[in-house]
């Protein structure tokens, strides 16, 4: 019995019966052009400006045991997102809220990863002028995703701070804005891989800590947490966390975060949708603390996946 076991134990289950199922939508759905369709026969044109040249933003929600997990604060970040980029929906804000619902629904899948995607839409690399593009939506719902599988999650997993590459800095590509440009973290990740680790920190070229692929790091110290304040996607499940600590009587400090207080700290979470909470037991070769996941990662956790079935967080999906 690990401190894991009361929520994947259910969740495997699910699963299970998932992959059982005869629905054709049940390894994926998607809306693309109107059409809904399985995941996998989705296509995009190909001189989509998304595509072309990575003109979009996107946002990824979940659903866990039947029920959307803060889908509004993610069409708050990604109605936000739109904004900064002048990219306009060609469905408002509710259609693409009930269209994600109707898609769980039909999917039956009770444990998803959901993602909206809006792109500047079709125009030739040449002809570029993004002020006058029709903007596409794309949205699909598929099976839950780990960023860290469950058995990596029981012991901890492994991260370095990435030597040969820094984040890109915010005044160049806002990180605030959730988006594909993902060159500096598919780097970070090569150098994790090369030096035998699997995920990277990436710190902001000034002795910063700044974010990993794919998720917002948060380190614990003295009883504290702290995370990084800028150059950082603002994460909703790093909100998630803050307010479970709140709860546990868990300070905790949005700042700068010199790399150095990685080594010196107790330790240290990933967080994001695509995984949830996930212990990080050894930096650059080196334990965290004890080496072991620690009291304060398996309370954070707990909390975290509890507040799933929270219906201040979330709704349950109307399966059919
Ligand atoms: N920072 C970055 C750069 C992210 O891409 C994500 C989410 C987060 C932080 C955490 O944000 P939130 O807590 O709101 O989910 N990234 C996941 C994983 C992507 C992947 O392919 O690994 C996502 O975009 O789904």
């Amino acid at each position: 019995m690990t401190y894991t076991d009361h929520i994947f134990t259910e969740y495997r289950c699910r699963l299970a019966e998932l992959q059982e199922s005869p629905n054709p939508f049940a390894k994926g759905i998607a809306w693309v052009g109107g059409d809904y369709v399985p995941v996998a026969e989705a296509k995009i044109p190909l001189l989509d400006q998304g595509f072309l040249h990575s003109d979009l933003t996107y946002d990824v929600p979940a659903i866990w045991n039947g029920r959307f997990f803060r889908l509004d604060d993610h069409l708050d970040r990604f109605e936000a997102s739109l904004k900064k980029l002048r990219l306009k929906s060609p469905i408002p804000r509710q259609d693409i809220r009930d269209r994600l619902v109707e898609m769980a629904a039909k999917s039956g899948i009770r444990d998803a990863y959901v993602m909206m995607i809006v792109t500047r839409g079709l125009r030739y690399v040449r002809q570029y002028a993004p002020e006058d593009c029709e903007n596409f939506c794309y949205l699909m719902v598929t099976p839950y995703l780990w960023v860290m599988n469950e058995e990596v999650q029981k012991t901890g997993g492994s991260a370095i701070i990435a030597r040969t590459v820094r984040r890109i800095p915010p005044g160049a590509i806002d990180p605030t804005v959730k988006n594909l440009q993902w060159g500096d973290f598919t780097r970070g990740i090569f150098e994790a891989r090369d030096r035998g680790a699997m995920y990277p920190i990436l710190t902001d070229g000034d002795a910063n800590l700044t974010e990993g692929s794919g998720f917002n790091v948060v380190l614990v110290k003295d009883g504290r947490l702290y995370t990084p304040r800028r150059g950082v996607l603002e994460g909703v499940t790093r909100k998630s966390v803050l307010a479970v600590a709140d709860k546990l009587g868990i300070p905790w400090v949005i700042d700068d975060i010199p790399v150095q207080m990685a080594y010196d700290c107790d330790e240290i979470m990933f967080v994001t949708t695509a995984g949830g909470v996930m212990p990080i037991t050894t930096l650059d070769d080196r334990p965290v603390g004890d080496g072991e996941v620690g009291p304060v990662s398996k309370a954070i956790w707990k909390g975290y996946w509890d507040a799933h079935s929270d219906p201040d967080y979330s709704f349950p999906i109307n399966y059919y």
